[in-house]
């Protein structure tokens, strides 16, 4: 991050500049959304669904973006731009702005906040998408629909790090989580899938997780390969005896399970459906793409 520029409404500035204001709804509250994309070789994978995803979630909160869908998408393509990466992960926050103490969104007097970084990152070490992840069953449950919808991508993450501080004490690296009735929602960061009875199988969004754009590709993937798959709430019986399982997201892209709660998954090892959907993925991520230009 040494000479890169951020976005911070409308100005390109170095991060040592790029400030918020503490009395930001989205410090204060919470109160906002973002989005996690990715480049590569100079193109923008999937922008167009993360952009509706991020101005559907504003949506949701009734928070106005101050800037139309193609102008932010300009915008992302700049800040990619002026940080001259080929491989990049970029960050969008929208917070609700400045505004006096107190819940009511109308306390807000500034339009919402709008930032742009273009980063890298990495969520587990290289050598998990060659042997598995070893993940936990944790005790915290994915918010409930009916409170806060895990559709919507806010700044409110704080089930998500709850969950994730369970994975970091038990020293394993990712961790599931169940929905309130107990079935499987998703992992603190990505969706989950198993390969059992010749089926790829992954919870539907009414269990409760967030509908995640590399969980889309996946299924898109599967229907190309020709791999029968279907949305049906899962039980954690049918993960641990699943042939295969592995989990989806931008940051993760698709990485296997190898065990889960100490039970080994298939064979221990990446299956042969999820190393071929993780070949093909990488095909389709270097062929397809906003061309950052
Ligand atoms: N579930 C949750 C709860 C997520 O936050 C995904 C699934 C996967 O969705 P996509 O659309 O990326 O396939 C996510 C993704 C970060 C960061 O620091 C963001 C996520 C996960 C981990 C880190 O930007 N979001």
């Amino acid at each position: 991050m040494v000479d890169s520029l951020v976005y911070v409404n409308g100005e390109f500035v170095p991060p040592s500049e790029a400030k918020v204001s503490v009395l930001d709804r989205g410090y204060l509250y919470g109160d906002g959304v973002f989005e996690g994309i990715r480049g590569y070789s100079g193109q923008i994978f999937r922008l167009d669904q993360h952009l509706e995803r991020l101005y559907r979630g504003a949506d949701a909160i009734s928070l106005d973006v101050p800037l139309p869908p193609e102008e932010l998408r300009d915008v992302i393509l700049e800040t990619v731009r002026r940080n001259d990466l080929t491989d990049c992960y970029v960050r969008v926050i929208v917070s609700r702005g400045e505004g006096d103490l107190g819940l009511d969104p109308r306390m807000c007097r500034s339009p919402a906040t709008v930032v742009v970084i273009a980063s890298s990152i990495s969520l587990y070490p290289p050598e998990v998408y060659q042997h598995g992840l070893n993940v936990i069953t944790c005790i915290t449950r994915r918010n409930t629909p009916t409170a806060l919808d895990p559709q919507i991508k806010s700044l409110n993450y704080l089930n998500n790090i709850l969950a994730r501080i369970e994975v970091s004490r038990a020293g394993a690296h990712e961790g599931l989580m169940l929905n309130h009735l107990g079935y499987v929602a998703e992992a603190t960061g990505d969706n989950v899938f198993v390969w059992r009875g010749q089926h790829l199988l992954t919870p539907p969004t009414h269990a409760g997780l967030l509908e995640g754009i590399t969980r889309q590709v996946v299924l898109e993937l599967a229907a190309e390969i020709g791999l029968p798959f279907r949305e049906e709430m899962l039980t954690l019986y049918q993960i641990y005896s699943a042939d295969e399982c592995f989990l989806t997201g931008t940051a993760a892209e698709i990485v296997p399970v190898a065990r889960l709660d100490g039970r080994i998954i298939g064979d221990g090892q990446p299956g042969p459906i999820t190393k071929r959907l993780m070949a093909r993925f990488k095909e389709v991520t270097i062929t397809e793409g906003v061309p950052v230009g």
